[in-house]
């Protein structure tokens, strides 16, 4: 027979367990820990410390793999990556979709030189993740909002209501463009 105080632990231990993977734990009083009121006792923050810590260290090496091999592209919070293809801009977006991501849509100058370095590297212009709204000709992002960076060519945008898409030089700088051309998908996550 186990003490009467290590069956209240256990069922303890297998509360904090089973809310916690539910994300509903509710705060424990009595039982401050180091984790001060989320009433964590310190063994269990402790474990989830070190989890966490872990985590971390295991997404450091995979990013510094996939940066070392050109996968990917960091630039601030962004990941940058192209999956190669060369699509129409529809399909081009779906593909970034499909995998949690969207069309690169440059916001600053530090990001729009990330993007210019995968369109240099691949030797293709790229669709942006930019387009014109259908009625107003506004530049907007996917998302609908307004423009608030741009890198136009000289005398772009110069569409005219005829090129909805919006498709990036190797030099960095962009042109509105029709939006049935094939050019190269870079998405960003
Ligand atoms: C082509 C298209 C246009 C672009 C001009 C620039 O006509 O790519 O979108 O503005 O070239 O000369
Ligand atoms: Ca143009």
């Amino acid at each position: 027979m186990l003490p009467y105080s290590s069956y209240i632990l256990i069922a303890l231990a297998a509360l904090l367990v089973t809310c916690q993977a539910a994300s509903k734990c509710p705060g424990i009083s009595g039982l401050p820990g180091r984790d001060g009121l989320k009433g964590l006792p310190d063994s269990l923050a402790s474990k989830r410390h070190d989890a966490l810590a872990n985590l971390k260290h295991r997404l450091f090496q995979l990013e510094a793999v996939l940066s070392l091999n050109g996968k990917i592209r960091k630039v601030g919070e962004k990941i940058l990556a192209s999956n190669g293809k060369k699509a129409d801009f529809a399909s081009a977006l779906q593909s970034c979709e499909e995998v949690g991501g969207t069309l690169a849509a440059p916001k600053n100058e530090e990001e729009n030189k990330a993007v210019m370095d995968i369109v240099k590297e691949h030797n293709q212009y790229a669709y942006l993740g930019i387009r014109k709204g259908e009625t107003s000709g506004q530049v907007k992002y996917i998302n609908g909002m307004p423009l608030s960076y741009s890198n136009w060519h000289q005398r772009e945008p110069n569409g005219n209501g005829k090129e909805k898409c919006v498709e990036m030089y190797p030099d960095g700088t962009w042109n509105d463009k029709k939006c049935n051309m094939y050019r190269l998908t870079i998405c960003e996550f």
